[in-house]
């Protein structure tokens, strides 16, 4: 206890007991102990999971969280962050480890235990994530441990820097300093460790996009020739901004993928089977082999609120599921076409839906270029008429054709519908949102859609006025929107917009609102704009 040796730098603002030792160092101190531990462990992990082309745990520990999340949340997330939603959860969960690390290590200032406590617990809930998630390895649940070891070794060595009692009764060694801490070299430490913790990070991050870079280099330049085009029209641009084709870059994206699923062509089948004669098994060449189709086909979100952007219209190019199917041969009593993502999110939608003659289609294609990797590259389902959670597979791997009682779709026990035929709606897009406006003659204009029925009729009011049509672009198919518009002559003042479509079984939309949940969202699309 008498190292006083004069080169030793002694805190002259530590704290001291009456007996001239040195009491705990601050909870302040401790808790930045923490939080450098903490970011060390969880960069290290973020590391090594990159090295093993496998998700970081914070993205494991996101997934699974996701996988959790129940209706009210996922709308809650959606309506909030919209999009962002993946962004969201990351900071999310980085805020709260920021937290746990920091209160942790200030409660760490006597003992190392909540701090190496903290780091076990949730280093186990991010190996527990990994081992759950579907193409996980090995890798996946090491990456969190050797991320906790680096961390607590780097916890206990700074603890002990700063004196930690139990650290210090337990380690008495040669760093002792009973008069005070060894400012110097904690920071030199809590320096070195912050750096690490950063160039980790960015080396994570650098691995993860080459992950990305490696999946989408596989992806290849061109889509071989399509044989049969019916139905894709392309219709002309309403009012400017309004088109009828989304392009790639604009179409929305909603997934539960917080990062891509490893996609690897050279392995890569897709496996049918399950109540058929003959299963099937097709390499990503065999369905480009395949004679092409090219259909218009307009996708929509159960998420999508009233007005909502989670739809798009997309010429899909591919091969008809039904041919598929026939192939297989499905047997008598088959009610559920059950598929299956490289990244294990699964849905369902009943067979005949395949078969009845809509076009649903195995797509490898949109708009004119191979899938995009948002869009499920190699290859997705796509089916006119009901909502993506039940029907859109992206990074398809498995059809399985079952019965409804042997298998049930990722979102349904999370307390969506089985059964989810997309809602007639329409919306209004111009003029956009508290866009200002001059009195006079003004387009309004929208798209509509009920797919795989037709839109028949779009009207519009202003100011709760008559109903009025809306004229309609042409009818190119059942299966996707339709643009209208309408010439308004605008007086000064405030207004409003109201739309509604009544497709061509006859049924006009309700003004009801409803949430979308559990199966789609219902009401009319209002819209306010000030005429100057
Ligand atoms: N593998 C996988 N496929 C998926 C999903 C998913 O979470 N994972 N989400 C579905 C949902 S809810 C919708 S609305 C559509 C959206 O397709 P897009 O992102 O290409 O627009 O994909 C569907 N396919
Ligand atoms: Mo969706």
């Amino acid at each position: 206890m008498n190292d006083l040796s004069p080169e030793r730098e002694i805190d002259p603002n530590a704290p001291q007991s009456s007996a001239g030792l040195q009491v705990d160092p601050s909870r302040k101190i401790s808790a930045l102990v923490g939080l450098v531990a903490g970011a060390l462990a969880v960069t290290t992990g973020m590391v090594v999971a990159a090295l093993g082309n496998v998700a970081s745990p914070i993205d494991a520990v996101g997934s699974s969280f996701i996988d959790r999340t129940p209706r009210w949340l996922k709308e809650l997330a959606i309506d909030w962050f919209g999009t962002n939603d993946k962004t969201a959860l990351r900071v999310g969960i980085v805020i709260v480890l920021i937290l746990v690390s920091l209160i942790s290590g200030s409660f760490s200032n006597k003992s190392p235990s909540p701090l190496i406590g903290a780091i076990v617990v949730f280093s186990f809930l991010g190996a527990l994530s990994a081992s759950e998630r579907t193409g996980s390895t090995w890798v996946s649940i090491a990456a969190p441990c050797i991320g906790s070891l680096v961390g607590m070794a780097i916890a206990l060595v700074m603890l002990r820097q700063i004196n930690n009692q139990w650290l210090l009764k337990h380690f008495p060694g040669e760093s002792q300093a009973p008069l005070g801490w060894d400012r110097r070299r904690f920071i030199r430490t809590a320096s070195t460790a912050s750096v690490g913790a950063v160039v980790l990070g960015s080396l994570a991050q650098n691995g993860e996009q080459n992950r990305i870079d490696r999946i989408e280099s596989q992806i290849p330049d061109s889509l071989p020739t399509v044989a049969d085009s019916s139905g894709n029209n392309v219709g002309e641009p309403v009012a400017g901004e309004l088109s009828y084709i989304t392009p790639n870059d604009d179409f929305y994206r909603i997934d539960t993928a917080l990062s891509f699923p490893n996609v690897n062509l050279d392995t890569w089948k897709l496996r049918i089977h399950g109540m058929v004669d003959n299963d099937l098994e097709l390499t990503y060449q065999d369905i480009l082999d395949m004679p092409q189709i090219e259909r218009t086909i307009t996708i929509c979100c159960v998420s999508n609120e009233i007005g909502g952007p989670y739809i798009g219209n997309a010429v899909w190019q591919g091969v008809f599921l039904k041919d598929l199917l026939d192939r297989a041969g499905v047997q008598s009593g088959a009610e559920q076409l059950f598929s299956r993502s490289l990244d294990g999110w699964t849905c369902g939608f009943p067979v005949d839906v395949a078969i009845d003659g809509r076009d649903a289609m195995l797509a490898i294609g949109m708009n004119g270029e191979p899938l995009p990797l948002a869009h499920g590259f190699p290859a997705r389902l796509i089916v006119p008429g009901i909502y993506g959670y039940v029907s859109a597979t992206k990074w398809l791997k498995d059809i399985e054709i079952n019965k409804w009682s042997d298998a049930v779709g990722y979102w349904v026990p999370l307390g969506w519908s089985r059964d989810a035929p997309i809602k007639t709606q329409s919306r209004i897009d111009v003029p956009r949102k508290n866009q200002e406006l001059q009195p006079g003659l003004n387009k309004i204009a929208g798209v509509a859609w009920a797919q795989h029925t037709g839109i028949e009729i779009v009207e519009i009011r202003i100011d709760d006025g008559e109903w009025i049509e809306a004229a309609l672009s042409e009818d190119l198919s059942d299966d996707t929107w339709r643009l209208w518009t309408y010439d308004w002559v605008a007086t000064s003042g405030k207004h409003t917009a109201q739309v509604r479509a009544t497709d061509k079984s006859g049924y006009t939309q309700t003004e009801t609102v409803t949430s979308v949940a559990p199966d789609g969202a219902t009401g009319w699309h209002t819209r306010n704009f000030s005429v100057i």
